[in-house]
């Protein structure tokens, strides 16, 4: 971005407006009325809730606020504030239907073609490096990848299809030591990083071993089948609280029959693949494999270390890859295929010391909760990070196949409360080394 002129940067707005409407509309565009309005689960809202509020955050931002324009529809805002009704009390609002959402989001969408083509980027510090255009198309990724999972949750035939990903392949090692040191987190350079990236800022980790890869759902089966969900020793005690309260049994979405396990994928129902990353599990059962599998999950600094440090020079890389923005080489985002790809699939993609799929195929749960960083600063609005933080959340890291590249930066952090399942989200481990291991 910073290369780029202000013409440069008005196309590259507009092709990445372009591209997070199309997502949205094939989204919403493959269900009917009645899965458009309906819940799916009391976890998510109707999608056309979704839809709309994509409309509203954007008339908010941009319309009104960069733009300085007239409301659109003023009167539909209290309707899409996430924080005026939970997800479970959404359907019985009285939502703007189908048609009328769409009618909606369109208007919305030419006006801020309009407002686009005559804003200048000096002068406001909103609109440097057409920041808030930037975090509007990245709001709509994320609310695309939240329809993704309603997608997951939906029964019924399926409506999405995708090519599959590239096949897997044996790494030459499970796990690889990081001598630790000083490393700088974060970022203050990415134009579109959020505020909770942000600033960059020195962080001290001590040698910690990592995964090269996320634990598979054949790794995980061991797991479930050692009885590792009846064994309160490897649970914490809250998760073993969770785990009998929710009669956990496995992720959300296998199934034991006696021809051996399934699950449901986009409601195709398929033998488990024992080598693609597990997803679906919540934090307390990732910590559980971990403590079973004599491991434990890496911290947030660690699992970013492994991402972005580059030992030979010191330097913290924007990827794991280099500095290049991801290719379809380098990690499976953005909905490209509807799954993780097998482990190994991605050799291109791998950092420094060999860590692959770090970036992509699964939300990665880290043991860190969600805390800003030093000198962290809430901007443009609070509702995005500061009211989420404390200790009720778990921090995510690397983005999943249905996060978009624009989302995916090394620096991204998601977060969730410890106990949910329905996101696209796995898991690898970490373990502190043994002292004849540091020589
Ligand atoms: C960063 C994914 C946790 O979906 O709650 C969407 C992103 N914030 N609209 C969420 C977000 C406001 C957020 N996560
Ligand atoms: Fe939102």
């Amino acid at each position: 971005l910073s290369g780029l002129t202000a013409e440069g940067l008005r196309t590259f707005v507009a092709e990445q407006l372009t591209r997070s409407r199309a997502r949205t509309v094939q989204l919403t565009d493959s269900v009917d009325t009645d899965d458009l309005v309906r819940q799916h689960s009391r976890l998510m809202s109707p999608l056309v809730w979704d839809y709309a509020h994509i409309g509203n955050q954007e008339e908010l931002w941009l319309v009104r606020d960069v733009g300085g324009r007239e409301p659109v529809r003023q009167d539909i805002d209290e309707l899409y504030d996430a924080f005026k009704h939970a997800r479970a009390d959404r359907p019985a609002l009285p939502l703007l239907g189908p048609d009328e959402a769409r009618a909606y989001v369109s208007e919305v969408r030419d006006k801020v073609f309009d407002v686009l083509d005559h804003v200048r980027f000096d002068g406001r510090e909103l609109v440097d490096n057409a920041f808030a255009f930037g975090m509007i198309v990245q709001h709509e990724q994320q609310h695309d990848e939240t329809m993704l999972a309603t997608h997951q949750l939906r029964e019924g035939v399926p409506v999405l299809d995708a090519p599959p990903p590239p096949p897997g392949r044996r790494l030459p090692s499970a796990e690889v030591l990081v001598p630790g040191g000083e490393f700088l987190m974060g970022t203050s350079t990415e134009p579109w990083a959020l505020d909770n990236e942000r600033p960059a800022h020195p962080v001290r980790v001590a040698p910690y071993f990592i995964d090269t890869v996320p634990v598979t759902n054949g790794d995980y089966l061991a797991f479930v089948d050692a009885g590792g969900y009846d064994d309160e020793r490897w649970w914490s005690p809250n998760g073993w609280a969770h785990r009998q309260k929710a009669s956990l049994v496995a992720p959300r979405f296998w199934q034991q029959t006696p021809e051996g396990w399934f699950r449901t994928r986009f409601a195709h129902r398929e033998a488990l693949p024992l080598d693609e990353p597990v997803m679906h599990v919540c934090f307390y059962e990732a910590e559980a494999y971990a403590a079973w599998a004599g491991k434990r999950l890496p911290t947030e600094a660690e699992w970013e270390m492994a991402a972005r440090f580059d030992l030979a020079t010191g330097r913290t890389r924007r990827f794991p890859w280099g500095d290049e923005n991801p290719g379809p080489q380098h990690a499976n985002l953005g909905q490209r295929h509807l799954r993780p790809a097998p482990v190994g699939a991605y050799p291109a993609g791998a950092s420094p010391l060999g860590v692959e799929q770090l970036v992509g195929d699964v939300w990665e749960w880290t043991s860190s909760d969600f805390t800003p960083y030093p000198d962290f600063r809430a901007w443009p609005y609070d509702e995005y990070s500061l009211v989420f933080f404390g200790p009720d959340y778990k921090v995510l890291r690397g983005g999943s196949f249905g996060a978009d590249e624009i989302v995916a930066r090394s620096t991204f952090r998601n977060w969730d409360y410890p106990i949910r399942r329905q996101i696209f989200a796995g898991f690898r481990c970490a373990r502190d080394p043994r002292p004849e291991e540091l020589g």
